[in-house]
């Protein structure tokens, strides 16, 4: 998020500035903070979402003394989070022809299709190359080195 004037330059702010961010569908959208603050003498906050649901989505920034902004993101596939020994979300829902990415925040996991149809290594602190799928259905996989742990793929006309 940037701080802008009227004229819509990019301005450093004089003090901290608190963002707070929401989603058009908040069900399926999750912040790394919905409240966010650019540091004094800043223009500018980095932050996350992720969408575990494809399709487009509206995010709303609102910021006292200053005039809501939005952007529009369209969520072309999903993103799952391989972390505390589970997948989060534990089920995503794509289209067909998108794809799926699994980020690992935790130690070593896999992303093991249970009818064998993909088998992806995920290195700690990275996010894998992504899984297309192309087909309707719903794809069941696990974790090889932490069978409990498992996940679905809903893939939608
Ligand atoms: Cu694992």
């Amino acid at each position: 998020m940037y701080a802008e004037d009227s004229l819509g330059t990019v301005r450093p702010v004089t003090s901290p500035l608190d963002i707070t961010l929401s989603s058009s569908v908040p069900a399926h959208s999750a912040f790394d903070a919905t409240l966010v603050t650019i540091p004094t003498s800043n223009s500018n906050v980095g932050d996350g979402v992720v969408f575990d649901t494809a399709g487009t989505y509206i995010i709303t920034a609102t910021a006292a003394g200053y005039a809501p902004s939005t952007a529009t993101i369209t969520a072309s596939g999903a993103l799952v989070i391989a972390a505390n020994f589970s997948f989060t979300p534990q089920v995503v829902t794509i289209k067909q022809g998108q794809y799926v990415s699994w980020k690992n925040t935790g130690v070593a996991h896999t992303s093991t299709s249970d009818n064998a149809l993909w088998n992806t290594n995920l290195t700690p602190g990275q996010t894998s190359g992504p899984v297309y799928f192309g087909t309707v259905g719903s794809f069941t996989y696990h974790c090889s080195i932490h069978p409990s742990m498992t996940g679905t793929v809903t893939v939608n006309p």
